[in-house]
């Protein structure tokens, strides 16, 4: 059980969200894909963050604008009135807030964000990289071909490692250029983002490429249509136990941060899967 308090000021990125940690999702949005409507009022967003923290998560990722293929963006107004309520309420614990936006991010911050998840990399708004590197918090660079709305349409690669490899490479010095320092950035694949589910399985298994660009990795799988895929089911959402299984697998290749939404069943899997890589009990 991780403790409410978790400290967030350590000295280095893993001191702060150590390996294996898991990200737990509390989407505030009417659309998301997998638990869109869940978390609707603020008090059940608040009742389920507080739940995942007690059951082992290292933090929680607290978004108001779902990023699903086809989903519309929501104005910054829109975005601010979901996210807010949940940040002021979650105040003293380990969040981070999923949003590419500087003005929803400078409130997060203000709020006590530990990290701003921006699955545009910085490149929706810029200037977010000068309110991470003022802010001095934490910032994780996802990589998307396209955008929510038109990346499923047709996405192609030469090679998808290579490329996507190459972009993260170039966010990373974007955001160094812009004054984050190195040990504030994680890097993240974007799993379902402008991605095939053969793209998406091909990125997990030379994940070992990514993790080489030398920053923790963070990987998004949780429920995502891949895995449903795998199953040879027809339906969007990937099950929990697949979405493990995937975690496991990411974990073996390096990965150190896990987005999920069933929160007790992966810290349970991810500690097992860490048991077994040190070859003992005790960590
Ligand atoms: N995936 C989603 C949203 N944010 N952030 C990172 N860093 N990595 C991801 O893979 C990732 C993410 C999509 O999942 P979800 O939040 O469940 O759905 P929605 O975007 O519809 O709210």
């Amino acid at each position: 059980m991780s403790d409410l308090k978790s400290d967030i000021s350590g000295a280095t990125f893993l001191d702060r969200w150590p390996r294996p940690s898991v990200m737990g999702v509390v989407n505030v949005t009417p659309d998301s894909f997998s638990d869109g409507g869940s978390y609707a009022s603020t008090v059940d967003a608040v009742d389920a963050a507080r739940r995942m923290l007690a059951d082992g998560a290292t933090l929680v990722d607290v978004g108001g604008e779902s990023t699903r293929p086809g989903a519309e963006p929501v104005s910054v107004e829109q975005e601010l009135r979901r996210v807010v309520p949940v940040l002021e309420a979650l105040s003293g614990t380990p969040v981070s807030v999923d949003t590419s936006r500087v003005d929803v991010a400078r409130r997060a911050i203000e709020l006590g964000a530990a990290m701003v998840n921006d699955v545009s990399a910085l490149r929706r708004e810029p200037e977010l990289a000068e309110v991470v590197a003022e802010a001095g918090v934490d910032v994780c660079l996802m990589h998307m071909q396209g955008t929510p709305r038109t990346m499923q349409d047709e996405p192609r690669y030469e090679d998808v490692v290579d490329e996507v490899a190459s972009f993260l490479e170039e966010r990373l010095s974007f955001a160094i250029g812009a004054g984050i320092l190195e040990d504030r950035v994680c890097l993240d694949p974007g799993i379902g983002f402008g991605k095939t589910p053969d793209h998406n399985l091909e990125l997990l298994r030379r994940l070992d490429r990514i993790v080489a660009l030398g920053r923790p990795v963070l990987v998004g799988l949780s429920r995502k249509s891949t895995l449903a895929r795998v199953a040879g089911e027809p339906g969007r959402v990937g099950s929990d136990a697949a979405s493990m299984g995937a975690a496991v697998a990411a974990f073996d290749r390096g990965a150190t941060l896990f987005r999920v939404h069933d929160v007790p069943a992966h810290v349970e899997a991810l500690a097992a899967a860490s048991a077994v890589e040190r070859g003992s009990v005790v960590a």
